[in-house]
């Protein structure tokens, strides 16, 4: 297929810069075009966007920048013939990491140190307090690229890692996986429970208010997803009850999240800004699948990641 143009819509500042990534695409033949919502597009465009617009649908393909394409209307895109793809694929390393760093923060305690320091305070906590995450069971609810990525990290830790998906299908690392009708069942025994899954109507409230009780009263809930997978009102009366101990999350709700969120005070809450997968390379790593499916796109060979 003939592309004419590859255009980038400037959408995707909101996490990447934009002329660097635009400069990614140095070695592509195809011109490649930072574009506003004024554009319009036809069939030799193909968009690589953060957000959605309906003039999307006028191009030839359209790529979302995002593993989640929850934002994207697929039904529209099957309608309109237009292929959808997206990206996952890239960030087992970067939100394998960060949900591990939250785990070892939380377990031996660097984040309250870090606030005492704010204070030049020699803090001493209690000696029962801080644990080793080895030999500490990891539940990972999805076992895609992301939940992949924490488990092979944490069982590198000498964790006790377990996981939930709906295939079935084993993961390295992984000692045993769980059908996701028996959640309770492998959740109940975590010290930690690390949620992966995309936003789906089966997964939306996947966790909430019988979950958190179903979890340990010193679990540790870790949400690199989307926010509305968690019930974030059940999730902050479960922190202010104590039914579990605390939280590592990147994904919320309403982001940014609100000043007014009880979930800012709770010491045991570790909150980063939907940042779990940004590193000082992640428009490479973008770039790269993009120009790739470019290259697929230009000699007729299906599209990697086709969503729609
Ligand atoms: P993948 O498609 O690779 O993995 C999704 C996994 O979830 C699969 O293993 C799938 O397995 C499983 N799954 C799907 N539905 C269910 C369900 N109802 N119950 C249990 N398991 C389910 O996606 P990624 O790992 O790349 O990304 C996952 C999500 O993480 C994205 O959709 C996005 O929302 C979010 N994300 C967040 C980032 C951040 O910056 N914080 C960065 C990247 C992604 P099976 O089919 O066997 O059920
Ligand atoms: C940064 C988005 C995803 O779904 O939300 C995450 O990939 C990260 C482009």
């Amino acid at each position: 297929t003939d592309l004419q143009r590859l255009c980038v819509h400037e959408s995707i500042g909101n996490k990447i810069p934009k002329e660097g990534f635009v400069e990614a695409f140095d070695e592509l033949s195809t011109p490649v075009e930072l574009v506003g919502d004024d554009e319009s597009y036809d069939e030799g465009d193909a968009v690589a966007s953060f957000k959605p617009r309906p003039e999307f649908l006028d191009a030839g393909w359209v790529h979302v920048i995002r593993a989640g394409y929850d934002a994207f209307d697929t039904d529209e895109y099957e309608a309109n013939g237009t292929p959808l793809t997206n990206s996952t694929g890239i960030h087992g390393t970067t939100v394998g990491e960060i949900a591990v760093g939250y785990m070892l923060s939380l377990a031996r305690m660097l984040h309250v140190y870090r606030d005492h320091q704010n204070d030049s305070d020699w803090y001493e906590p209690e000696y029962q307090r801080p644990f080793t995450v080895e030999n500490e069971r990891l539940c990972v609810v999805g076992l895609g690229t992301l939940g992949q990525g924490i488990a092979t990290r944490a069982d590198a830790l000498g964790m006790d890692v377990v996981g939930v998906r709906r295939s079935q299908e084993s993961v390295p690392g992984v000692s045993e996986v769980y059908h996701p009708d028996d959640l309770h069942e492998a959740i109940a025994d975590a010290r930690f429970v690390a949620v992966a899954v995309p936003h789906t109507p089966s997964t939306e409230g996947m966790i909430s208010t019988d979950e958190l009780a179903t979890m340990r009263d010193d679990a540790y809930l870790v949400n690199v997803a989307r926010g509305p997978i968690v019930d974030q009102d059940a999730l902050v009366d479960a922190l202010d009850a104590g039914t579990i101990a605390g939280a590592g999350l990147d994904v919320f709700e309403t982001e940014p999240l609100p000043e007014e969120s009880p979930l800012w005070d709770f010491e045991e809450v570790i909150i980063s800004p939907h940042r779990g997968s940004a590193t000082n390379r992640y428009h490479l790593d973008i770039a790269e699948l993009v120009a790739e499916n470019v290259r697929r796109y230009q000699d007729g060979e299906s599209l990697k990641n086709r969503v729609a």
